[in-house]
């Protein structure tokens, strides 16, 4: 495993239909996220946050895509930034920031591999289109366009596209697809485990299959944790909470279990609302999940 990391906070909100997760990247390191990784033996640079407007002095020009002209701008600068830190033999760190930031994180790390895979827990599939999006926040797009689907502002970031392969992808946690999403997953045969399969296979099985899936044909694994994933009971601080997700000790054995796996060369945790959350609670959490998938040990 890569013992230097370095994180980079994107305070972006302007993806997502509500306040509070640009807030997100500041409330993790209140959860100590440096020192934590630390304890484990990493050698963690904090580079801090990326420049990010605010909503309030911007204007929404296209409701099926909203704010595209501002969520582009941040993700070709996440994109480069992490594509230097990868240059650098540096795994990326990024913290969110609604999961729009995705688009920037993938396309930085997938520049320097042929065959990404990408494990994706989320309650969502954020596999909209534009066409297909019921909201036009484009926090519900960034798988779609990283697979090359989507506005081309966004699907030529770095000017390639696709960025990852539809069989080289795995969600995990989904419970709240819409109608068109279905339909995409369908149509390019891509691995879901919904709630369904974790309640009947349990989530030792889904990440066994998932492990294997994602790295069959792939050289180097992306993690991209969306906290709603896990159950709002456990995870509160979230901007779309959906009931009956993933537990706390369910996350943390998916997570230990990719750690032991030794596949991850970069990760992302997004969508904390400290606004919505008891006492930074689902900071903690993101804080807790990312030393167990970056290798934490019990004893
Ligand atoms: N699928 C819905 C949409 O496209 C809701 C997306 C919810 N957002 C997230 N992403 N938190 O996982 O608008
Ligand atoms: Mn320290
Ligand atoms: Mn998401
Ligand atoms: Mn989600």
């Amino acid at each position: 495993m890569n013992k230097d990391i370095t994180i980079i906070g994107v305070p972006l909100d302007l993806g997502a239909g509500r306040r509070g997760v640009d807030m997100g990247p500041s409330a993790i390191r209140y959860a100590n996220v440096k020192d934590r990784l630390e304890k484990s033996g990493y050698h963690v640079l904090d580079l801090g946050n990326l420049n990010v407007p605010t909503p309030e002095t911007y204007k929404i020009e296209n409701q099926k895509l909203k704010y595209l002209k501002e969520v582009t701008a941040i993700n070709k600068i996440l994109a480069e930034q992490v594509s230097k830190i990868m240059q650098k033999g540096r795994f990326p760190l990024v913290l969110g920031g609604d999961h729009s930031i995705a688009i920037g994180t993938i396309a930085g790390v997938s520049k320097h591999k042929k065959n990404l895979g990408v494990i994706w827990f989320d309650a969502h599939g954020d596999i909209n289109t534009p066409e297909t999006s019921p909201s036009g926040n484009i926090h519900g797009m960034p798988l779609a366009v990283s697979l090359g689907e989507g506005h081309p502002d966004l699907t030529q970031i770095l000017n390639f596209s696709p960025k990852i392969k539809s069989e080289n992808i795995v969600l995990i946690g989904a419970r709240d697809l819409d109608k068109g999403e279905r339909n995409f997953i369908k149509e390019r045969g891509i691995r879901v485990y919904t709630m369904h399969e974790i309640d009947r296979l349990g989530m030792a099985q889904v990440v066994e299959e998932a492990i294997y899936y994602v790295t069959k044909n792939t050289d180097g694994v992306h993690l991209s944790l969306d906290l709603d994933g896990l159950d709002p009971n456990d995870a509160p601080g979230v901007g779309t909470p959906v009931t009956g997700g993933i537990t706390y000790r369910e996350g943390h054995l998916a997570m230990e279990m990719i750690a032991e796996a030794n596949i991850l060369i970069s990760a992302e945790f997004v969508e904390v609302n400290p606004i919505l959350d008891e006492r930074n609670k689902t900071a903690h959490i993101a804080v807790g999940l990312m030393a167990s998938a970056l290798g934490e040990k019990l004893l």
